[in-house]
């Protein structure tokens, strides 16, 4: 039994709780959030937080970490390095990806993927299940295993050679996900209009990097989406679209959710604070933008903010999906668009991106924020209750902001393995200064206090009840 009735507590921050702001303390034992209330008693520790924000620790559940293999090879960030830059930018949690292609088992990649994780995490993880292969086996024998040790969401490509699935497998998987009560996750491009470009561009010599947001085509996103939700309407299963883009999926979106449908999306930095302009460039430097779905036009930008900010996109994640510059420009000084590895880095700066434009740029309520960075993002992949919020019992998963601290962003600064950021020369206002996972101190304003390996890998709920009951076109 512990002398003091904490083992720390949080004084006088301006505690950013699910539907109020309060000035009060917040009292931790154990890892998990004992006490919120003025006035706490003592503490083993104590964290001076007056004239701070206290916001829940990020959930991000969009980030390729050690993705064996991805355009031919792993990203630049393994659980180390990348769990590093996440905690350093106020990310407590993160969902990786164990990517299966045609031929392999998703069991083995699931094992070497917790090999890979368990001694490099700094902070707590799960992964998704990327399914290129649904065979039956798959279906049958390893999935709904994998779901119940507690990866409990799929993500699925309706693109990328070697990933991609076609109609009939989406809706195997989807049928799947519906009896398992997992979510589904999908990137919705559309792939022949994506081949048919990139070959028209190609035999034209149109090879320069603005070819890769032409080549993949608005229009495709838009169709990729409505196809995604009609199957996902067919089996009666809720889906998340991925890293939504443009405008016209967020239509096609919205009125999704205006029939009642269960479709949820996610969106990313990229898409407000970069632009097609910034792959557009003289030389090669704009691959340091390139990822799938690229940038838009900007003419997109108010499309998204409305979007996040009308519930259309409930959720903000990185797709933080690191590469060397090097490496994206291996082809040398005349590399085609299409042969530069999809992908940027934005782990550490995601949350400091949406809270400047967004918290501070006066768009949104910190209780927006907290939702769309991590508590809609722990609902939605079963890390609820537990994850995601200022709460009584749930994990002691916070992050202390400087809400006035104005920084102009770096790569020297940041903490991932990669040697460029897209955002570099940004300035923005408000910054994470301390992030506390299950309770301790992991980052205090420029010192690192976590150990690869201290992390723990989270075996999240269903987020959805299973359904055994026939959909309404089977039991016709
Ligand atoms: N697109 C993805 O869908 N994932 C990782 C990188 C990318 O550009
Ligand atoms: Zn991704």
């Amino acid at each position: 039994m512990s002398e003091h009735p904490f083992d720390l507590v949080i004084r006088g921050g301006r505690v950013v709780l699910p539907d109020a702001t309060k000035q009060i303390d917040i009292g931790i034992r154990d890892g998990l959030i004992v006490a919120l209330d003025e006035d706490l008693g003592e503490a083993h520790r104590e964290v001076q937080a007056e004239g701070r924000l206290v916001l829940p620790g990020g959930v991000d559940t969009h980030c390729h970490m050690d993705q064996q293999p991805w355009e031919g090879k792993s990203t630049a960030d393994d659980f180390n390095t990348g769990t590093l830059s996440a905690l350093c930018g106020g990310t407590t949690t993160v969902v990786s990806f164990a990517m299966q292609m045609r031929g392999q088992s998703l069991r083995a990649i699931v094992e070497d993927y917790h090999e890979r994780a368990g001694p490099k995490a700094r902070i707590d993880y799960g992964f998704h299940l990327i399914v290129g292969d649904p065979s039956a086996e798959a279906l049958r024998e390893e999935i709904p295993g994998l779901i119940a040790e507690g990866c409990t969401s799929i993500k699925i490509y309706l693109t990328y050679d070697g990933l991609k699935l076609d109609d009939y497998e989406v809706l195997n998987v989807l049928d799947l996900a519906r009896a398992q009560g997992a979510m589904v996750m999908v990137h919705a491009e559309n792939d022949a209009c994506i081949r048919w470009l990139t070959e028209k561009f190609i035999a034209a010599r149109k090879t320069q990097l603005r070819y890769h947001e032409k080549a993949h085509s608005e229009i495709g996103d838009r169709e990729a989406t409505f196809r995604a939700i009609s199957l996902s309407e067919l089996i009666e299963t809720p889906i998340l679209v991925s890293h939504v883009a443009a405008g016209g999926a967020v239509e096609e979106i919205r009125r999704a959710k205006a029939r009642g449908l269960p479709i949820y999306a996610e969106t990313c930095p990229q898409y407000l604070f970069l632009s097609a302009d910034d792959i557009d460039t003289h030389d090669l430097s704009g691959a340091k933008c390139v990822c799938t779905p690229p940038p838009r036009d900007k003419s997109n930008q108010p499309a998204i903010w409305t979007g996040i900010l009308d519930g259309t996109l409930e959720v903000f994640t990185s797709d933080h999906s690191p590469w060397h510059y090097a490496d994206k420009i291996a082809g040398g000084p005349n590399t085609p668009f299409h042969r530069i590895p999809n992908g940027i880095p934005g782990i550490e700066t995601r949350l400091p991106l949406l809270f400047s434009a967004g918290v501070n740029g006066g768009r949104m309520s910190l209780q927006k924020f907290a939702d769309l960075t991590a508590g809609a993002p722990a609902r939605l992949f079963g890390l609820h209750p537990r994850k995601g919020r200022i709460a009584l019992g749930a994990d002691a998963d916070l992050a202390i902001w400087d809400a006035a601290r104005s920084v102009t962003i770096t790569n020297s600064a940041l903490h991932h393995n990669t040697d460029y950021t897209p955002y570099e020369g940004q300035t923005i206002k408000g910054w994470p200064i301390m992030t506390i996972s299950r309770g301790d101190i992991v980052w205090d304003d420029g010192k690192v206090l976590a150990e690869p390996g201290r992390g723990q890998f989270i075996a999240r709920e269903r987020p959805f009840p299973p359904q055994q009951a026939l959909s309404k076109v089977l039991a016709s």
